[in-house]
């Protein structure tokens, strides 16, 4: 990787992956926005940025070619509970905008990085230990539309030979930027009423396993993936990727050891709660260990502790 078009820079995702790329390559590292989500402050500053729709191809292409971009970043996406309430526009940026991104790629030589989740996952698939290779078989939009970007970037690799790679990302919990729509929030938004010193309402019940992971570590992944030897790829779109799976119950256990007078309660969403049912309690990734070295560095315990010590200086 030399110059980097991240797509979606300001969103959860793309705000720290930007500036860890700025920290780690010397070449152009491009923050692109949509209108309205304008880069500001560091991320702003410490290098280019350009608006990119992803539903303009145009636009991409003319970033592409500006900053010489060999790797393409695709962040932009609706999470899951969003998507289910506007799924015409979760197909239109998550489909047609990949399809896009593939073709300025193939017509510009780019490889491209774009997440999938644990949503390509359905009931119909082992809940526990998911295997890599587990029947992807999702009943919400935003799985339908993880399931088909797999499929769609493998044909683009295998028919076209655009260097497309990606992993199916856990809930991930950050203390940057605020994730918003998706059934793993919860596991954010705890956090931020444990810093608050609010009581916090659970959207999920007890019991209801997921895996997570910490942005660190998934900006690391993101990274790690689109430098490995692909020539040890036995998979491409997508890897399995987990830190940690646990239910609201051990979360808010885990938070009360550093703040004993933290309260939660439970006020269910049966949205997110039918989606969350719908997907793994924790997922196989020994692929990703094996195919390219993936190991997380952090456990619950190590990220709460983080995460407590950081949000306070964010929000407070
Ligand atoms: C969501 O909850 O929609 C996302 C995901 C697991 O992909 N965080």
């Amino acid at each position: 990787m030399k110059n980097v078009l991240v797509i979606g820079s300001t969103g959860q995702i793309g705000s720290e992956l930007t500036m860890k790329l700025r920290s780690l390559y010397s070449g152009n590292i491009v923050a692109g926005y949509i209108p309205g989500a304008k880069p500001t402050g560091e991320l702003l500053e410490s290098g280019p940025s350009a608006i990119v729709d992803i539903t303009n191809e145009q636009q991409i292409a003319e970033a592409v070619s500006r900053y010489n971009i060999d790797t393409i970043y695709n962040l932009a996406a609706l999470l899951s509970a969003v998507a289910e309430a506007k799924p015409q526009l979760a197909w239109k940026i998550g489909m047609d905008g990949l399809f896009n991104v593939l073709e300025v790629a193939r017509e510009m030589n780019c490889a491209v990085f774009t997440p999938s989740s644990i949503g390509v996952f359905g009931d119909n698939t082992p809940k526990d230990n998911t295997p890599q290779d587990a029947l992807r078989s999702p009943r919400t939009m935003y799985g339908v539309t993880k399931v088909s970007g797999e499929l769609l970037s493998d044909y683009y690799f295998i028919r076209f030979g655009v260097d497309t790679r990606s992993v199916r990302f856990p809930g991930l919990i950050s203390y940057m930027t605020h994730p918003g729509g998706g059934t793993t929030d919860y596991a954010v938004d705890i956090y931020y009423s444990a810093v608050r010193k609010k009581t916090f309402e659970c959207p999920l019940a007890a019991g209801t396993f997921m895996d997570m992971m910490y942005m660190p570590d998934a900006v690391r992944a993101a990274i790690e993936i689109m430098e490995a030897d692909s020539s040890k790829f036995a998979h491409r779109n997508a890897f399995n990727v987990t830190a940690m799976s646990f239910d609201p119950e051990i979360i808010y256990a885990n938070i009360k050891k550093y703040k004993p007078d933290f309260k939660m309660v439970y006020k269910v969403d049966p949205l997110r709660q039918a989606i969350a049912d719908s997907w793994p309690n924790s997922m196989d990734d020994s692929c990703a260990r094996e195919e390219w070295g993936w190991k997380p560095e952090y456990d619950l315990d190590r990220m709460t502790q983080d995460m407590l010590e950081k949000l306070p200086e964010r929000i407070l």
